[in-house]
Formats: structure tokens, C-alpha cells, sequence
């Protein structure tokens, strides 16, 4: 849309311009001059989400004419973009009767295709038309979840909001509604002398996400009276109904058209329209925001596949939208189809399962992650919320069941949008049980009875049970498996389901007893299969002490933490017997990882596993402890990149690594060497930036070699 650019007769082409020669004008038109300005940027900005100067040089312009207005406060208009920001305070709203009254819209309660279908069938009828006929043209918008709003436009300048009411009479919101930038203070030359805009005021997600955020911090600072907001629409509701608008003006707000109510004839000449469509784009043109979703479409059809497109954006647009409107788009058959009682039978809402519903709290279970991560669940009365039956809910930590303070008993709002896990909104405080228990966390695992612990700093609790613990102990056999620890070639995903599901393992010692024909009975395992699997477990029975500590899965102890242990300890039982303070003298080890791995090794039953593995024939080459500067590559590091012709990254990693060098991830001014194989990017680069020596495949060679090129 290109923009209209005559507001108050006033030349908007060069706005910015116009600005800066108004101090040689009386003050009545640099005043005007301003204020032009200013609308075009403001336009610019929130509707056309395009803005053509930067904020500040705005803010400089809009405290200019502030100035302007309070040295000669007789210049000051209802349209001046500084009322946006509030008037005084009110002690009621007024009450406004609806010129033209503010209908409803009947709601198609069926969500599938058959309610657009419906629809059809019942204006094709209506309209008298037989199977010859061709298909009725439709509009298709958006039905946000926000509030009806009234816009009055005299003389082309705001004068009046009002919310629906009743359709008959609503209340005068008209300074907060000034408030929100995308709706025009001032129409452009040609607009009619009076026209109302429907259409709904509504919150952005985002704005709504960071309102609350200010909220919670102004309840931490102790400030009185302050809440948080359940949802988008209930927050837009609390701004519109503000006695206090300067209130208003600090809650974020939105708008899109999407009717018209009272209206003077247009005259000979203006703009002219004779479908619903091109009204709205007529809305647009005159400054209102239009949702660019808008649609003609044809018959019912074209209904069903809007429907459809918009339930597949729906999760993706900034705002709550709970269906879709179709209307009639030609005036002429609006005209012919009229009204029932307040509602016009051109025009129809199909609406969208719903995103948010209320149900009970059942229960509040702790449940166990492959990780240990202990997470509470709200167990609820079933309840259909975003297309399914909803019995759980996460609360996330203990510190967001506290901070929602969900209680068992409890009545709450739960939401489900898209694939989203479904999450407690909020409690209905009114409705808590007197009794109700507040949360708390459990002090051991519910699975295996472990101690559970939330280190400093962290939000969540973990089972310390590791290995013991079967909540985890799926996660604890891929990872054992990994080819980068134990490296058991064959046991996939799924197999390891069906192995601890069927209880054939228990611990991981256990997979060194599996059979031949228990392996080959399982669902979809071919007998060649099973044997190799079973090779790989024998094969995987000679290993190196830095893969046995890392396949054990203890928390914070990567790979590389594993082999510095095994380098630093030389044997098993030095590392299970080493206090905190000799782990720290391990290079890379701080205190988290030192209090990982004593907390590890402290429980009995992570003994009995790495005893039983080592009962079932896992072995590796013991060595005495050796002083990592010993090493020929020790306290080098090295940058390893793009592919080498010699071997693969990881063994070379492993290679280097054993010789006593650090394999890092990233390039620093630290970095000694950096290992360029082909198409190697970034690092390379910045390699090259600073100067770190970069070496190829002889090398490498010459590094392996335990010499340092
Ligand atoms: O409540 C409404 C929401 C959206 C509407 C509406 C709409 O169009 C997108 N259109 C009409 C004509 C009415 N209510 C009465």
C-alpha cells in the first residue's frame, strides 16, 4: 500500500525535512507541521512496521512539540500524538451509546472442515441458489483473541473509543486507547466526515511475555497492588479498562480493523467500494492496520483451505487467534442476507480447538528424566485443550511450582499450543481448597530412592542413583554404548528400549550377559544381528581406563575430563578413592566436576556396577599415575579443522590427547598449533588473524612424533 500522503493538507513526502524548518513558522504551523510529522513517522513505525528514521530523532521531534504545546497550551489538539501517552485520571468510564449498534457474530462451534462447510450450505440457501450457481465469494480475517473496539473519527480526527457493552451502549476508553500507536489519531484528506472503525484491540505475545517480566520485577521490589497477567487477552482487557491511562500507556498494546460502523455517505469523488474487501483495503489505505492474512476466497472450498492454512500458522503468529471470520464479500448480498437478531447472517466465526482450558490438579508427581533431572507434573482431571486430551502438565523445577504455587486441589489454566508440552498458566486462586498443601520437593528419588540434590546456582533437582537408578538407565546404556565410549557397534536406540523394557537389563553389566537366543527372540532381530551384537560386547570388553570412566555417565565428566582422569590417576581405584581435593589437581577438573565425581563414586550402588562390569571382563592397561608434564605434547593446545587426508578427526584427537596435548574446540591467542585439513573455514581464518601456527597432515605427522614442529 503506498501511503497517503496528505494529513491536514500538510506535504509528508520530506517529513523529516518539514521538521527542521518549522522554527522560522508562527507556532500554530510549526505546531501542525510537528504533528504531521510525527504521524507519518508513527505510521511508518507501527503499522507499517517500517520506519524511516530512528527512534531517537523521533523522541527529539515529539519533545519538541511538547514543548511547543505547553508554552502555548491553546495550540494543543485532540489528535497531537503527545496525547498518546495518557490524560488524567478518571473516576468512571462514560457510558457511549452505539450509533450504529456493535453486532456479535455467530460462532461455528464445529472446528472441523464441515463448519465451513456449514456455513455455505446455509448462505447458498439463504440466497436461493441451486447447484448451477457458482460459488459464493468470501472474505476470510482473522478472529483475534482481544477486545471489540469503536473507533470515531469526526472530521477526520479521533474523537471517540468505545468497547461493545452491549452492543447498544459500551464505555468511553477513548484516552487509552489514544495509547496505542498503530491506530491513527488523524485520517487523511478524503476520508468521510464520520466514521466508526471496528475492530479489535488485542497483546502481542512478546509484549504480554515482557510485561509480565516487569511485572514479577515490580512484585520482588515489594511494590503494592501489582500482578501478574494470565493471558494476552486478560492483560489487553486490564489496559483498555483503566481509569488511569497513563497505566494504559505503559501496557503494550495492538489493533486491527476490521469493519465499519456509522459513516457518512462518501462523497462524489472519495473512495468507493462494493465489496467487504475492498472496505478493508480502503482501511488500510487510510492508515489501519489490516491482518495481511485477509483473504477472498471462493465457495466452500476456499473457506475449508483457509481454515486449514490459518491452523497451520496459527502457532507461528505473534498474537492469540481463536479461528477464523468468514464473511459474504459482496456488499450488495450482505445487504440481501441481513441480520438475526444481532447477528448478521453474512458473517460466521469457525473457530480453533481451544488453547487454554481449566481443569483440577489431581496430584503433583516427581517424575525422573534420562538425566536424573527431577521435574514435578501436575497429574490433571482430564481436559481437551489444543486438540487433545490433556492429563499432565510439567511445572517445570521446584522453583516455578513455588513460583505458580500450584497446589494439589487446586483449580488451574492450563495451555496447549501446537506441539508444545502443556504447561499450568495459572492457579484460580478463588477456588483453592482452604487446606490445600504447598509444594514441596521430594528430598530422594521417587524411583530408586537416591538421595536427590540441586547444586548451587541450578534450578533443578537430580537423582544421584546414576547407573542404579532404571529412570535413567536407558539414557546410561546409550551412553555407554557410544562409539566414543565403550563403542558397542548394534545396540541402537530401540534395542536398548526393548532390553531394559523386557528386564533382560537391569545394569550395565548385564549386557555382558545377554544369550544368543533370548537377543535373536527379540522383535525384529535377525540371529546375524544378535551375534554381532554379541561380538561387539566381547570385543568391547578391551578398552582404554579414559573410555571406562567416561561410559560410566558420571554428570560434568566429558570425554576429555575422563582421559585427563585416567592420565592423571594411572588406575580405576585411585580415581574412586580420590578426595575432592586431589581431583582439583586434575587438569580441567573445578569444583562442580571434583564434587560430580566424589558424589558419584560415594554411592554403593555405582560401586556394585563398575564392580560387576569389571566381574564380566572389562579390562584396560593400568598404569602408574603420570605427571601430565611428563607428556611430550604436554601444556600444548591444539585447533583441529576441515578434513585430514591421514586419518579422521577423532582419532586424531585421541592420538594427540595421549601424547598429552589439549584438543580444543575453538581458536584463541592461546592456541599453539592449529591443524588445517581441506576445506577448512573460520577457524582457519582467525587462525591466520592471529597468527597461530597452522600445520597440515606432515604436521601432524611431526606432532605425533612427540615433537613439536
Ligand atoms: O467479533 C468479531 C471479530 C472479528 C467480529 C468480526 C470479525 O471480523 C474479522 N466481524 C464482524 C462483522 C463482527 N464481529 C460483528
Amino acid at each position: 500500500m503506498s501511503h497517503p500522503d496528505l494529513f491536514g493538507g500538510l506535504p509528508l513526502s520530506e517529513p523529516a525535512k518539514v521538521a527542521r524548518t518549522t522554527q522560522s513558522l508562527p507556532p500554530a504551523e510549526s505546531a501542525a507541521q510537528f504533528r504531521a510529522t510525527l504521524h507519518h513517522h508513527a505510521h511508518a513505525y507501527y503499522t507499517l512496521d517500517a520506519p524511516e528514521i530512528p527512534d531517537a530523532e523521533y523522541d527529539r521531534l515529539f519533545r519538541e512539540l511538547q514543548a511547543l504545546e505547553s508554552a502555548h497550551p491553546e495550540l494543543l489538539t485532540p489528535d497531537s500524538p503527545t496525547q498518546r501517552v495518557g490524560g488524567p485520571i478518571l473516576d468512571a468510564f462514560a457510558q457511549v451509546t452505539h450509533r450504529v449498534p456493535m453486532l456479535s457474530i455467530r460462532t461455528e462451534t464445529d472446528t472441523e472442515a464441515s463448519g465451513a462447510e456449514a456455513f455455505d450450505t446455509r448462505i447458498r440457501k439463504e440466497l436461493a441458489l441451486t447447484e448451477a450457481d457458482p460459488a459464493v465469494a468470501y472474505v476470510g480475517e482473522l478472529k483475534f483473541d482481544g477486545l471489540a473496539m469503536s473507533l470515531r473519527y469526526e472530521n477526520r480526527v479521533l474523537v471517540q473509543a468505545a468497547t461493545r457493552g452491549d452492543g447498544e451502549t459500551g464505555e468511553e476508553v477513548t484516552a487509552n486507547i489514544r495509547t496505542i500507536g498503530q491506530i491513527p489519531l488523524r485520517l487523511p484528506i478524503g476520508a468521510p466526515a464520520v466514521l466508526e472503525v471496528r475492530g479489535e484491540v488485542y497483546m502481542r505475545r512478546d509484549d504480554f511475555e515482557a510485561l509480565n517480566a516487569r511485572q514479577r520485577e515490580r512484585i520482588a521490589a515489594g511494590t503494592k497492588g501489582e500482578k501478574t497477567f494470565v493471558n494476552p487477552r486478560n492483560a489487553a482487557a486490564g489496559a483498555v479498562r483503566q481509569l488511569d491511562s497513563g497505566i494504559a500507556a505503559e501496557r503494550p498494546l495492538s489493533f486491527f480493523a476490521y469493519g465499519l460502523g456509522d459513516i457518512t455517505p462518501v462523497t462524489e469523488g472519495g473512495p468507493q467500494w462494493t465489496t467487504h474487501y475492498d472496505m478493508l483495503q480502503q482501511l488500510k489505505a487510510w492508515g489501519f492496520p489490516v491482518a495481511e492474512q485477509t483473504a477472498c476466497v471462493q465457495g466452500a472450498q476456499g473457506l475449508v483451505a483457509f481454515h486449514q492454512r490459518i491452523a497451520a500458522e496459527r502457532d507461528a503468529l505473534p498474537y492469540d487467534i481463536d479461528g477464523v471470520v468468514y464473511k459474504v464479500n459482496e456488499l450488495a448480498l450482505q445487504a440481501r442476507l441481513g441480520f438475526v437478531t444481532r447477528e448478521p447472517r453474512w458473517a460466521v466465526a469457525h473457530k480453533y480447538p481451544a488453547q487454554e482450558e481449566m481443569t483440577t490438579v489431581l496430584a503433583i508427581d516427581v517424575q525422573v528424566g534420562r538425566t536424573g533431572k527431577l521435574t514435578p507434573v501436575a497429574k490433571l482431571a482430564p481436559v481437551f485443550v489444543g486438540g487433545v486430551t490433556v492429563t499432565n502438565a510439567t511445572l517445570h523445577n521446584e522453583l516455578e511450582a513455588r513460583r505458580k504455587d500450584v497446589r494439589v486441589g487446586d483449580t488451574v489454566i492450563v495451555r496447549r499450543a501446537g506441539d508444545v508440552i502443556p504447561e499450568v498458566v495459572s492457579v484460580v486462586l478463588e477456588r483453592r481448597p482452604p487446606d490445600a498443601p504447598q509444594f514441596t520437593m521430594v528430598s530422594h528419588c521417587p524411583v530408586c530412592g537416591s538421595l536427590a540434590e540441586r547444586e548451587d546456582g541450578e534450578a533443578d533437582h537430580r537423582c544421584t542413583g546414576g547407573l542404579f537408578c532404571s529412570a535413567q538407565r536407558k539414557q546410561a546404556i546409550w551412553h555407554f554404548a557410544h562409539r566414543r565410549a565403550m563403542d558397542v557397534d548394534g545396540l541402537g536406540d530401540k534395542l536398548v528400549d526393548q532390553l531394559v523394557d523386557s528386564g533382560q537389563v537391569k545394569t550395565l553389566a548385564d549386557l555382558y550377559h545377554l544369550k544368543l537366543d533370548s537377543l535373536a527372540n527379540m522383535d525384529r532381530m535377525a540371529e546375524k544381528s544378535a551375534v554381532n551384537l554379541l561380538e561387539a560386547l566381547e570385543k568391547s570388553k578391551q578398552t582404554t581406563l579414559g573410555r571406562f570412566l567416561f561410559s560410566l555417565g558420571i554428570r560434568h565428566v566429558g570425554e576429555a575430563t575422563a582421559k585427563e582422569l585416567a592420565r592423571h590417576f594411572g588406575q580405576l581405584d585411585a580415581v574412586m578413592a580420590a578426595s575432592e581435593d586431589a581431583l582439583l589437581q586434575v587438569p580441567d577438573v573445578g569444583p562442580v566436576v571434583a564434587h560430580s565425581i566424589r558424589t558419584f563414586f560415594d554411592q554403593p550402588h555405582n560401586r556394585e556396577v563398575v564392580q560387576a562390569l569389571r566381574d564380566a571382563g572389562i579390562t584396560w592397561a593400568e598404569g602408574d599415575a603420570l605427571a601430565p608434564t611428563e607428556m611430550p605434547l604436554a601444556g600444548i593446545t591444539v585447533v583441529l579443522t576441515g578434513t585430514l587426508q591421514s586419518m579422521g578427526r577423532d582419532e586424531a584427537k585421541e592420538k594427540l590427547e595421549a601424547l598429552g596435548a589439549k584438543v580444543a574446540g575453538s581458536v584463541s591467542k592461546k592456541t599453539h598449533y592449529v591443524v588445517a585439513g581441506a576445506e577448512a573455514g573460520s577457524k582457519l581464518d582467525k587462525a591466520q588473524a592471529l597468527g597461530v601456527p597452522v600445520l597440515d597432515d606432515v604436521g601432524l605427522a611431526v606432532l605425533l612424533a612427540g615433537e613439536k614442529p
